[in-house]
């Protein structure tokens, strides 16, 4: 196992704690952990830099060996020790809404509840209403609560299949007897949330390639065993089924068969509507001459498309609207390669785990020319939110660090929050000192949609405010997020030239594709942000490319294009 970083560290110990509240340690056990948590979570400094633990205020001897422990190999023992002793089937039950490990622990306790099955019947015998701190509303939300738990929804957000793809990918580039595979379907679309995923395979030898596929360690079920078609389930940590289909293909086929399992089915529609004008039929064979039955294949999609008199359709735009129609020039969308920045990520000056000169080496690294160091604000006291004072200092090591590059630009920044009243979190001669403001939501969720929609206004029409992040607040698959009025928020951008985020987190995609296409027609730019609080998660950048081709973004309106002057223009607009 590798290290664990400082996010990492402070998760591990917050699990801890849980595991203990599960077994019934007393409340001062529990929260040495979670008092050792949080002393990290205020330290600016990476684990590495904070060196000893133990010489933090908060952390004791025994705490600070387990830190050490989870730096140095990635686990702790305590915990691999607190697992076995703990029923799993109670681990489980912590995804439950409203489960936290305090009442889990006393189900296990006082009801003897080991797992859903047990929870699911004391509910039934309405023991659990009888518990201190439950109630039969509680029983009620709980028995609810277990009916959806465990279903398999009939979607899974893309979020959950990336392993799954990466993985795949991985062992056919292993494989013997392939010439060249790709991901189809709706994945290959850039759709927010996948049925299956598609994979179409050019082989001679599909018996031997086969054999492979149905060799994979992690089959959950073999669906079906074709010749040229094998679906499986594959298990991924976490309890994550993903289904696959692989379809193998003469290499003459790929085109077309790939073309066919892209879809979308409306697109597959209109195309077959233009080849019979031409006396043709598109199968996933090739291109079939109805007069002479000769079938014609191609070496590669655009060839296809040009058979056809069309420019290369990009697979994130083929729904079936107008995309058969739609002039060249606008199909010329925003590439992963035109990325000069990315402009929204934290460091452990908030919740990241970062510091940030290593966000900046690697951004470096991912050839960016500029970045903005967004931490949080004060108001989000869980992260850590930085005050007046902390800004200031983080805006100095951040200058002095802007002067170790004369390639590479490190603009300051915040992510202000937008307090539940409407105010911001702060005043205008904070905000005129830092170069990149962004305001966002994070709490008061079910505020009515006027008052979420003035409080949205009140940042846009602020000077220095320079783009709203996540405008929705939405996760993918968990939660819809607060009300906004779409029209009234894309309108007001536009009137006030406030950059709205499509936020490249897979969990977030926000706003919608189909919302910063609306954004994009009335002018409105772009801002496609990773939201890192971790090394890794920088690597999400295509993730939002891809979510703002399907919503047909061209690169001009992608302000993460700009380059530097241009951007710091841009920022000055209102200063
Ligand atoms: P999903 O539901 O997320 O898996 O979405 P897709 O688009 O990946 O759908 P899937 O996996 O059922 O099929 C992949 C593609 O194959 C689909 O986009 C278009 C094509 N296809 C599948 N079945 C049909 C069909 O009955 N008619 C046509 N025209 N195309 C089909
Ligand atoms: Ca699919
Ligand atoms: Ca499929
Ligand atoms: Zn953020």
């Amino acid at each position: 196992m590798a290290a664990y970083n400082k996010k990492e560290i402070i998760q591990t110990l917050e699990h801890i704690a849980v595991y203990l509240e599960i077994k019934g340690e007393n409340a001062f056990r529990v929260s040495a952990y979670r008092k050792a948590a949080q002393a990290l979570e205020r330290d600016e400094r990476t684990i590495d830099e904070i060196g000893d633990p133990s010489k933090l205020k908060g952390i004791g001897k025994g705490t600070a060996s387990i830190i050490t422990e989870l730096r140095e190999d990635g686990r702790s023992s305590f915990l691999d020790e607190l697992k076995e002793e703990i029923p799993s089937g109670l681990i489980t039950l912590l995804s439950l809404p409203g489960m936290g490990g305090k009442k889990i622990g006393k189900l296990y306790k006082e009801l003897g509840v080991e797992d859903a099955a047990g929870l699911r019947k004391a509910c039934e015998e309405k023991k659990v209403q009888n518990l201190a701190g439950f109630g039969a509303k509680t029983e009620e939300k709980i028995l609810k609560a277990l009916d959806d738990f465990g279903k398999r929804p009939d979607r899974l957000p893309i979020a959950h299949v990336m392993t799954a793809v990466e993985d795949i990918t991985g062992r056919l580039n292993e494989f013997t007897g392939i010439n060249r595979f790709e991901l189809a379907g709706s994945f290959r679309r850039g759709r927010e949330t996948v049925k299956d995923l598609d994979f179409i395979i050019s082989t001679f030898k599909p018996e031997e390639v086969g054999s492979q596929i149905t060799m994979m360690d992690n089959i959950e079920t073999i669906v079906s065993n074709g010749e040229t078609k094998i679906s499986l389930e594959l298990a991924y940590p976490e309890g994550l089924i993903v289904p696959v289909d692989f379809r193998m293909v003469e290499d003459d086929a790929f085109a077309t068969t790939l073309h066919h399992f892209t879809g979308s089915k409306d697109h597959n529609v209109l195309m077959r509507q233009r080849a019979k004008e031409k006396s043709e039929k598109i199968s996933e064979y090739g291109v079939e001459s109805a007069e002479t039955g000769e079938v014609i294949t191609f070496k590669d999609e655009p060839a296809f498309f040009a058979h056809f008199n069309l420019p290369y359709i990009p697979p994130e735009v083929r729904e079936g609207y107008d995309e058969l129609e739609t002039k060249e020039a606008d199909l010329a969308l925003v590439e992963t390669g035109d990325i000069k920045a990315d402009l929204h990520m934290h460091t452990t000056w908030s919740d990241g785990a970062q510091s940030i000169k290593e966000m900046v080496e690697a951004n470096r690294e991912r050839g960016y020319t500029h970045m903005a160091i967004t931490d949080h604000s004060k108001f989000l006291r869980v992260a850590n939110g930085l005050n007046e004072e902390r800004l200031k200092r983080q805006h100095e090591e951040i200058r002095k660090l802007n002067e170790e590059y004369s390639d590479f630009t490190i603009l300051t920044g915040i992510e202000m929050d937008i307090l539940p009243d409407g105010s911001l979190d702060f005043a205008d001669d904070i905000l005129k000192e830092t170069d990149f403001v962004i305001a966002s939501i994070h709490s008061a969720f079910k505020q009515d949609e006027e008052t979420i929609m003035k409080r949205l206004e009140t940042a846009m029409h602020n000077p220095y405010v320079a783009m709203i992040a996540h405008p929705t607040g939405r996760l993918i698959g968990r939660r819809d997020g607060y009300q906004v009025d779409m029209d009234r928020l894309i309108q007001t951008a536009a009137k006030t030239d406030t950059i709205l985020e499509l936020n490249a987190n897979p969990n977030r995609l926000d706003l919608a594709s189909e919302y910063v296409r609306k954004a994009q027609e009335q002018g409105v730019k772009i801002g496609i942000n990773t939201d890192a609080h971790r090394f890794d998660m920088l690597t999400h950048m295509p993730v939002g490319v891809k979510a703002a081709r399907r919503g047909w973004l061209k690169k001009d309106t992608v302000v993460n294009t700009w380059d530097v002057e241009t951007l710091i223009t841009f920022l000055n607009r209102n200063r």
